[in-house]
């Protein structure tokens, strides 16, 4: 339940947060299986309360299990799970299982279900008083644990894990999208589930459908929001014989050195220790679609689209160091925390448009996912394989350097001065093309070339004014 399924040698997901699932689907087809990405997560596709001025968070709400979202229906989903599978690109969906909505009156879903949320009462499911928490109480105290599981997350009405009837409900619907093709799911919220009925909600799950390409007996990958930057009565490492744990101290922490405030060359020992969990249990990445907002955890500290190059450097660091299993986000544009996606007067979402000349994303989507450098770094992680960090150097402050075995190596620069140095590279001796500054074109090289030597030593030059404080180069892209 810990392997996301990619692939060959595919790595990476990427989060199209709120795109449409016919969108989707054209971008594994145009871009995500062509170049090399392992899968996408969806937002949450379970009908969700429609609220005022539509935010983004609705789809947090549900109010059944019908899969009638702003992304798209039953038919859409199953038709770009299949589209995306078709080219090697795994889909992952957002379970939101730990609750229903908020009180809304009247609350009417995306799919036109109603519900009377005072009374608990969910027809479309059905789900009635008795499945939820009581008595009902709000969450204060993350010191106890009770409360964080057995009481509302803001005010959204409790589910009772521990009724047989509500594990059923929600084993009904994992397996429905497990028999659609789905290779795996984001348990939202699994901190305020109890992992005693995690458990038996995951034992009751189908394989993976061999109908769909995947081999028998595959089990579902399983990663599970659990924020736990320690402090808290609910740790991490309860979750983790479950499935893997979304590790929020990696974005955190990377975030805080990318941002100028630790020296690089206290990531030397990066990755275990830390207090970060064991690589084989975490998914991670540099910003989420709450916290690049200001909602779940991480404040001012995270990084994201909005610091352009210390962005990417983070992100670059992400993926190529093999710590973890690494997600990429890809945003729409916003100043007001609570918006939605970019929509028409209806609220119909509008499909990225897409810069024929940059392969840019315009309309208010960001596309991180499609920047060279973000790109172009996906590719390095995947010819890096399982390959071990070699040959690390630094400059004793903001200059760091290594390879993955002789496959890949990279160099990022988040000093005041220019990095000038001849460095050992560990790769084989030949003419290599930078990828963050460029790309092979017509067999030559855009950007920077890197010539390394016999002796696997290169000059590396990244200016302390260059767009970005990286250089990055892999036996994929020679020239
Ligand atoms: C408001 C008040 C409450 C009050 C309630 C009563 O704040 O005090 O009890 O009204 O009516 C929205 C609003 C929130 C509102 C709530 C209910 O923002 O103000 O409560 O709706 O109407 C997302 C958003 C939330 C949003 C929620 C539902 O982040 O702001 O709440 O969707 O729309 C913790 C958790 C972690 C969680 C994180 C945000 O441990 O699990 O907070 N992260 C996940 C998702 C996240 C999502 C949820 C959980 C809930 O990643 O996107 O919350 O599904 O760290
Ligand atoms: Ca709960």
């Amino acid at each position: 339940q810990k392997d996301p399924h990619y692939k060959d040698d595919r790595d990476t997901m990427v989060h199209l947060f709120e795109w449409k699932f016919d969108d989707i689907a054209d971008e594994c087809e145009r871009f995500l299986g062509p170049m090399g990405y392992g899968g996408v997560q969806v937002s949450p596709i379970n009908e969700n309360l429609i609220m005022r001025n539509r935010p983004w968070y609705e789809r947090y709400q549900p109010l059944s299990f019908k899969i009638n979202t702003r992304s798209g229906n039953e038919s859409s989903f199953a038709s770009m799970v299949k589209r995306c599978n078709a080219v090697d690109v795994r889909i992952y969906v957002d379970i939101v299982v730990n609750h229903m909505s908020g009180d809304a009156n009247p609350a009417v879903g995306t799919g036109g279900s109603t519900a009377n949320t005072s009374s608990r009462s969910y027809p479309a499911v059905p789900f009635s008083f008795a499945d939820f928490h009581q008595p009902v109480c709000s969450i204060s105290n993350y010191n106890n644990a009770t409360e964080v599981r057995n009481c509302e997350l803001s005010g959204l009405h409790d589910l009772d894990q521990s009724k047989e009837y509500v594990r059923s409900k929600i084993v009904e619907f994992i397996n429905r999208i497990i028999d659609l093709g789905v290779a795996g799911i984001r348990v939202d919220a699994a901190k305020h589930m109890w992992p005693q009925d995690l458990k038996v909600i995951y034992s009751r799950l189908n394989n993976l459908s061999v109908a769909h390409g995947f081999p028998a007996k595959s089990r579902l990958f399983i990663y599970q929001e659990v924020i736990d930057l320690g402090g808290e009565a609910i740790k991490k490492g309860e979750y983790t014989s479950l499935g893997r744990v979304i590790e929020f101290t990696f974005g955190i922490v990377l975030g805080n050195f990318f941002r100028g405030n630790e020296q690089l060359k206290f990531l030397k020992n990066w990755g275990n220790g830390w207090g970060l969990l064991p690589s084989e249990d975490a998914l991670v990445m540099i910003d989420n679609h709450d916290n690049q907002r200001g909602h779940g955890a991480g404040g001012a500290t995270i990084l994201t689209y909005k610091l352009p190059k210390q962005y990417k450097m983070a992100t670059a660091f992400e993926l190529a160091h093999p710590y973890g299993t690494t997600r990429v986000m890809s945003s729409f544009n916003f100043t007001d925390p609570s918006i939605g996606p970019p929509a028409d007067k209806n609220g119909s979402i509008l499909s990225p448009e897409i810069d024929p000349k940059t392969g840019t994303c315009k309309n208010g989507w960001i596309c991180e996912h499609r920047w060279h450098q973000i790109q172009q770094m996906v590719v390095f992680r995947l010819v890096a394989k399982n390959d071990p960090i070699n040959n690390w150097w630094d400059n004793d402050g903001d200059q760091i350097a290594f390879s993955r075995g002789s496959n890949a190596f990279i160099a990022l620069n988040n000093d005041d001065e220019d990095l000038k140095q001849s460095l050992v590279t560990g790769l084989p001796a030949g003419k290599y093309c930078d990828v963050i500054t460029g790309q092979v074109k017509n067999n030559k090289c855009t950007g920077k070339t890197v010539e390394v030597g016999k002796n696997g030593v290169a000059f590396v030059d990244i200016p302390a004014s260059a767009e970005d404080g990286v250089l990055a180069i892999h036996i994929g892209r020679q020239s």
